[in-house]
């Protein structure tokens, strides 16, 4: 029977041919997907969250985890699909208006899909309206903004005023070097996070 222990090594490893050999092994047995996706892929993502946080491990390691991760997930998204496995939760992330650095945001992005979340990726230079757009057709509950720039921390204000103008629904996190939780208070921000693997357990918070 596929080791699902060993897969979740295989992810903290960033073994990425052993993640994907036990994965279709998994699929081929029936194991449900379900299980393959909870106790194999987001196991191994979540101790690698957790040591990231205490500086275990760093951006490389977490990179080369949600390669691994992101090659097996290939093969078991559409079996997710067909047995209508729903995610944990929807995001929608941009790095807000005139800010390029996307470094974190996409480390941010992985660490959810690894926990379990759908995530829409916006990209870069994402303008107030262009939040709003995307955050209304994709049906998002949550939205996050990330800023590198102290420049470009007043376009995350702009953002979460158009969002609340719109009449969005939605919960709004943002995080990024410059940013902190005074900040997302003052801008009327529902969540902030200081890195990554905080992301997911704000994100979780938020869905409460
Ligand atoms: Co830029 N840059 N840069 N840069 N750059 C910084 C940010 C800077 C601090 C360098 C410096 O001067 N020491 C400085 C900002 C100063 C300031 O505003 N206080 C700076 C500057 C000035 C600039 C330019 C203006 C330079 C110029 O052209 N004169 C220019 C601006 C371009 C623009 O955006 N319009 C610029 C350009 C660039 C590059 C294109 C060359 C490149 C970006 C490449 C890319 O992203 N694809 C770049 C880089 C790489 C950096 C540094 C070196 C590294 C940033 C990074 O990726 N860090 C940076 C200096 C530094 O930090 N040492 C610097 C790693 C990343 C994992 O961390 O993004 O903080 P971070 O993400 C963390 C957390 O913050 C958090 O989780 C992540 C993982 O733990 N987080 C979130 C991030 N987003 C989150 C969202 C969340 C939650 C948590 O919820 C949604």
């Amino acid at each position: 029977m596929a080791d699902l222990k060993a897969l979740s090594e295989s992810i903290i490893k960033g073994d990425q041919k052993t993640a994907v050999e036990i994965t279709r092994a998994a699929i081929n047995e029936n194991m449900s997907p379900e299980k393959i996706l909870n106790d194999g892929l987001i196991s191994g993502m979540n101790i690698i969250g957790a040591r990231f946080k205490k500086n275990e491990v760093y951006i490389p390691e977490v990179l080369i985890a949600a390669r691994a991760m992101k090659m097996a997930m290939e093969l078991l998204e559409p079996r997710l699909v067909a047995a209508g496995v729903r995610p944990l939760g929807r995001c929608a992330i941009g790095t807000v208006q005139g800010d390029l650095h996307d470094i974190g945001k996409n480390l941010v992005m992985m660490m959810l899909k690894g926990a379990g979340f759908e995530v829409v990726d916006l990209g870069v230079d994402v303008s107030p309206e262009k939040f709003v757009e995307k955050a209304k057709s994709s049906g998002v509950q949550v939205v996050g903004m990330s800023a590198l720039l102290t420049t470009t921390m007043p376009s995350m204000e702009k953002t979460v005023k158009a969002i609340k103008d719109a009449g969005l629904k939605v919960k709004i996190m943002i995080g990024g070097a410059p940013v902190t939780q005074t900040y997302a208070d003052k801008i009327g921000a529902n969540g902030y996070a200081a890195d990554a693997a905080s992301a997911v357990d704000v994100a979780k918070a938020l869905l409460k």
